[in-house]
């Protein structure tokens, strides 16, 4: 028997090959993000902090785009037979000229012992073809029509991710068969695109002609985690690979890495046959899709999002239209002044998720543990983990779509859009869509109840309970 986390990193890893095959670039991307990890894991003692190298080398994220709700609820199978299950909500079609016609979830394992296992998470989007502010009435009916028509996961790849579901795992012979069929559900089709069809859709948004332009779905791009991005952003410039002109998310600063910092570049366009209105078949280009690399940090709270949504709003404010390097400088001197510089002050303002576990030798020499968590770190009673952030960030998905344009297509924003939120797309996918933040909060307060149990902190145990 297979068990689900094995058939997630085998899926991880035959993608990963896969998508090395198909975009070149990424083969040297997991070189060097491969060089710069080794670097850091030899001369940085704490590497490991936030997740082990083993964990780190594998790590993966994918991105994928589907059409329809009813494609969304297969994949969400197929998903499901992988331990990975759709997490948080993402709406991707506000974001002024960048605006594009998704909203997303991301599939994920969120159990703290599946995700140190392998924690491959895939960002997954869904098309708004009702959306009127991308899609007149006329063109939105020829759009779900076509989507309708369309097969993208063959039956016996849906029910072996039924099986796999139920059974947490397949016998060894279906396990092979169904990470081989899953892996090839997302390569590149070699399909002839419908030139004409493609170019319509291309006119209003990119994202639009690659989701519902073509016959089949493909893994749009797949991304390593890095211990150090600026690094690997000056080694793929030394590699001639030509990176987008910033890295999302938080700055390089001394203080603690928080969420999720990313960068990007754009593949080489790639060779695909086309239909062309006379019904000819011609070799063309396109292209869609891209390299991507990122380093994660600490899970924020709430409120250290809004923080953390505050000072990017400040830093934008203020760099106007500043390069790149600008912009990194005000971020720097805004996070210096306005974000904790160590771990011990995001838990104390509870501005982050941690894992608490009784310290190692902590007092035993029958003395009262005192009753506030800084002091129970403070005074050597519990050890505090950082806990990784294993989502997303919607600016930063907004800016990796809109690096992967060509044009920023049409739309009105005076009409108004379909109404969508997690709710709505949990009903899509037939599945709950789960909060991050729930799960982060629940990942530490189970951790923290078992070490003040062990400790016998009883009145730190009491606040826990009235909420304090
Ligand atoms: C997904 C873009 C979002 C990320 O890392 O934020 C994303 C897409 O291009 O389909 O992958
Ligand atoms: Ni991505």
């Amino acid at each position: 028997m297979v068990p689900t986390w094995r058939l997630r990193a085998a899926f991880a890893r035959r993608l990963s090959e896969m998508y090395g095959t198909e975009v070149p670039a990424y083969t040297t991307l997991l070189a060097v993000t491969g060089q710069i990890n080794d670097e850091v894991a030899r001369r940085d003692e704490d590497a490991g902090r936030l997740g082990g190298i083993d964990r780190v080398t594998a790590e993966r994220h994918g991105a994928i785009r589907v059409g329809t709700p009813y494609e969304l609820r297969q994949v969400a199978q197929i998903f499901a037979a992988f331990g990975m299950h759709p997490v948080g909500f993402y709406d991707l079609r506000d974001g002024g000229a960048g605006a594009v016609p998704v909203v997303s979830t991301a599939f994920r394992p969120t159990d703290p012992k599946e995700l140190e296992r392998n924690p491959f998470r895939v960002f997954t989007s869904l098309l708004t073809p009702t959306d009127r502010r991308f899609f007149d009435a006329e063109l939105s009916a020829r759009l779900t029509t076509f989507l309708a028509r369309r097969t993208l996961f063959p039956p016996e790849l849906l029910t072996l991710a039924e099986r796999a579901e139920t059974g947490r795992g397949l016998p060894a012979e279906s396990a092979a068969r169904f990470v081989q069929l899953a892996v090839a559900a997302f390569a590149l089709s070699p399909e002839p695109v419908d030139r004409g069809w493609y170019t319509e859709l291309e006119r209003i948004s990119a994202v639009a002609a690659d989701i519902g332009g073509v016959a089949a779905t493909h893994i749009n791009h797949l991304t390593p985690r890095v211990l150090d991005i600026d690094a690997l952003y000056r080694r793929m410039g030394e590699h001639g690979i030509t990176m987008i002109d910033r890295i999302q998310g938080p700055p390089r600063w001394d203080g603690p890495d928080v969420l999720l910092r990313q960068t990007s570049f754009r593949a080489l366009a790639e060779p695909r046959a086309f239909r062309e209105p006379d019904g000819s078949v011609t070799e063309g280009t396109l292209r869609v899709r891209f390299g991507e690399v990122e380093a994660r940090g600490i899970a924020l709270t709430r409120a250290g999002r809004a923080r953390y949504d505050a000072l990017t709003a400040e830093t934008d404010q203020r760099s106007d239209d500043g390069d790149g390097a600008s912009r990194q400088r005000t971020a720097r001197a805004l996070w210096e002044a306005g974000f904790p510089r160590t771990e011990r002050q995001l838990a104390a303002e509870q501005l982050a998720f941690f894992t608490y576990r009784p310290a190692p030798g902590h007092p035993r020499d029958g003395r009262r543990p005192p009753a506030g968590l800084t002091e129970l770190v403070d005074q050597g009673w519990l050890t505090a983990d950082p806990v990784v952030y294993e989502d997303f960030l919607p600016r930063s998905a907004a800016g990796i779509f809109r690096s992967n344009l060509t044009g920023d297509g049409v739309h009105d924003t005076d009409r108004t859009g379909t109404p969508f939120d997690a709710q709505r797309l949990a009903e899509a996918i037939g599945r709950p869509v789960l909060d991050p933040f729930v799960l982060y909060a629940a990942q530490q307060d189970s951790s923290l109840r078992r070490a003040l149990h062990t400790i016998g902190a009883h009145e730190a145990l009491a606040s826990l309970d009235s909420g304090g």
